[in-house]
């Protein structure tokens, strides 16, 4: 083709050298001496061309509310996800189409079991999910699992909600598989992982299953959204309390004893029966609840029936008594508050007034030239001043 002999290269000299077809070829330098005519690779000159031309990345086109909400409601699975996407942005544009879309789905929320998973790494909280999520969704159950993983900033990627993790529960179509937001702080995280949730009930997910990992403070956040706790231990790691902190265990509903398979099922049982020894002296973590130990396996399905019967069982009974839903009640009014500290922390970060005084008055503390709160009090002072509603404190 004339096209290829003229693009053989832009540069005369290397045309010479390298294109024509009695010139010596240019061989790559690490070309063994000696190669000869039989040597394979040699060293073309670059070539332009529009055979191949550049395609930009197609981008979604954006959906209006409304398709956002028609769709939701219908459970498809790819608007579910980027409403969620969405939720999770921290666009303020973004976050506005999200409040409002919230606002009309809230209505069709709140229908499912919210069942929060906490335990060390490696206790096989995963593994647990995808083989309960495998067993209720053969039932006819939605499931949707979330993690919480406010560490996920820092690693650049959720550990957690690792699907890699979840194989068969990822290709399992009523199943839907959400990793941590990275929302930085666990408030950022908590705020997003609570509105996925309002997504998740508003599209027919009725089990949801919330993993987070229990050192730190996300197991509380956690317990704060869900109906029921459960914390996942191992037998055998020397310390059966493996680093977890008393305050976990007071907090659980029911304890798994996971890896209760092979020759490991003694050992898992002996650890069942300690942690009902202990559970025995605690406070109840629910109203009316006994929490309870129990053995399962995650490889084998063993116990799973069981642990699965003992949520419904919960369920049962705490609806019955109304603490169900008093607790429900609770968290609302709990994330309302959140939502508050948040909305009014972004507020006084993004003030203008704060924002030119913040480093003089960061300064002079720093400096011990300033005491902290009446750095504070000026800080605040301003603000309000900003806003329009002078502080009539002082
Ligand atoms: N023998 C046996 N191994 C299990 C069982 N459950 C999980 N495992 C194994 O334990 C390891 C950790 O399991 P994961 O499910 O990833 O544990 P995890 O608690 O989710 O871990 P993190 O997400 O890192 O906190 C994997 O190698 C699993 O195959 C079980 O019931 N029996
Ligand atoms: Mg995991």
């Amino acid at each position: 083709m004339e096209e290829d002999t003229h693009h053989c290269g832009t540069d005369a000299h290397q045309t010479e050298a390298s294109c024509g077809s009695g010139e010596a070829r240019q061989l790559p330098e690490w070309a063994p001496e000696g190669g000869g005519e039989g040597f394979f690779s040699e060293v073309r000159p670059g070539r332009e061309t529009d055979a191949v031309p550049f395609r930009p990345a197609k981008k979604l086109a954006e959906l209006s509310i409304d398709e956002y909400e028609k769709g939701v409601l219908e459970g498809n699975r790819t608007i579910l996800a980027r409403a969620i996407t969405l939720v999770e942005s921290n666009l303020p544009a973004h976050q506005e189409k999200a409040a409002e879309l919230l606002r009309r789905v809230q209505g069709k929320a709140g229908g499912s079991i919210r069942v929060g998973i906490t335990g060390v790494p490696g206790a096989g909280k995963s593994t647990l999910i995808e083989a309960l999520g495998m067993k209720l969704c053969r039932e006819g159950h939605k499931v949707a699992v979330m993690a919480i993983d406010p560490s996920s900033t820092r690693s650049g990627g959720s550990v957690l909600g690792d699907k890699t993790r979840m194989e068969l529960l990822s290709r399992e179509e009523n199943a839907f598989i959400r990793p941590s937001p990275s929302g930085g702080a666990l408030g950022g995280v908590a705020r997003k992982s609570r509105e996925t949730l309002v997504l998740c009930e508003a599209a027919g997910y009725d089990i949801a299953l919330i993993e987070t990992v229990g050192v730190g403070q996300s197991e509380v956040t956690v317990r704060s959204m869900v109906d029921f706790f459960l914390l996942v231990l191992i037998a055998g790691a020397g310390d059966d309390l493996q680093g977890i902190k008393k305050g976990v265990i007071e907090i659980a509903d029911t304890i798994a004893i996971n890896k209760a398979d092979g020759d490991n099922v003694s050992r898992a049982r002996a650890a069942m029966t300690d942690m009902n020894q202990v559970l025995h002296y605690l406070q109840q973590a629910t109203e009316g609840w006994n929490s309870r130990s129990m053995t399962v396996s995650a490889r084998t399905g063993d116990g799973l029936k069981e642990l699965w019967d003992t949520v419904l069982e919960f369920r049962a009974n705490t609806q019955k008594s109304g603490v169900w839903e008093a607790r429900r009640r609770e968290q609302d009014v709990e994330w309302m508050h959140s939502m508050i500290d948040e909305a009014l922390r972004n507020l006084f970060r993004r003030d203008p007034t704060v924002a030119a005084l913040l480093p003089r008055l960061e300064n002079a503390v720093a400096r011990g030239t300033l005491p902290p709160a009446a750095a504070t009090i000026e800080l605040i002072d301003a603000f309000s001043r900003s806003r329009g509603t002078a502080s009539q404190s002082r």
